[in-house]
């Protein structure tokens, strides 16, 4: 299999917490290599892009006001079946039921809201990874 690159954001809820590190932490203990790293706060503009896949879903409006209400730490993340590898990393989306030792699992929980608040996104497909790299880090 190729050395593939994927899209990993640390969202405002991690970054709100601290677990930045922890989430690098795991990334880089798994063996994956950092190949962009950066800390900001998202517009709505570029979140509907990102979200593009959600559109018309009612939880689409909750999740950009929740991905812009603070900072989030993008980065790319590369290796040899890395898309595939950091959704295992991270868990199932609802924390609730996301396996312990994922991040999702280890890390986050149900807290309510209109929005599932779940510390991480990953890239679901090559596609997805280099349409969602070319948003967030445009010239890479
Ligand atoms: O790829 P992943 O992040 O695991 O889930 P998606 O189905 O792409 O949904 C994106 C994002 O939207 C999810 O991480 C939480 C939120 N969300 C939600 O709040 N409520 C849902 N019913 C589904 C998703
Ligand atoms: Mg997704």
């Amino acid at each position: 299999t190729d050395v593939q690159r994927t899209l990993v954001l640390v969202k405002p809820d991690g970054v709100a917490r601290g677990l930045v590190g922890e989430v690098l932490r795991r990334i880089e203990a798994k063996g994956y290599t950092l190949v962009a790293l950066d800390l900001r706060t998202a517009d709505d503009a570029l979140l509907r892009e990102h979200y593009a896949e959600h559109a018309g879903k009612p939880f689409l409006q909750p999740l950009v006001d929740f991905m812009s209400s603070g900072p989030t730490a993008a980065a790319v993340v590369e290796g040899h079946r890395a898309i595939e590898g950091f959704r295992s990393l991270a868990g199932a989306t609802d924390p609730t039921t996301a396996a312990p030792g994922t991040i999702r699992g280890d890390l986050a929980r149900d807290w309510g809201k209109k929005v599932i608040e779940n510390i991480v996104h990953g890239s679901d497909s090559p596609e997805s990874a280099a349409r969602e790299i070319g948003l967030w880090f445009p010239g890479l």
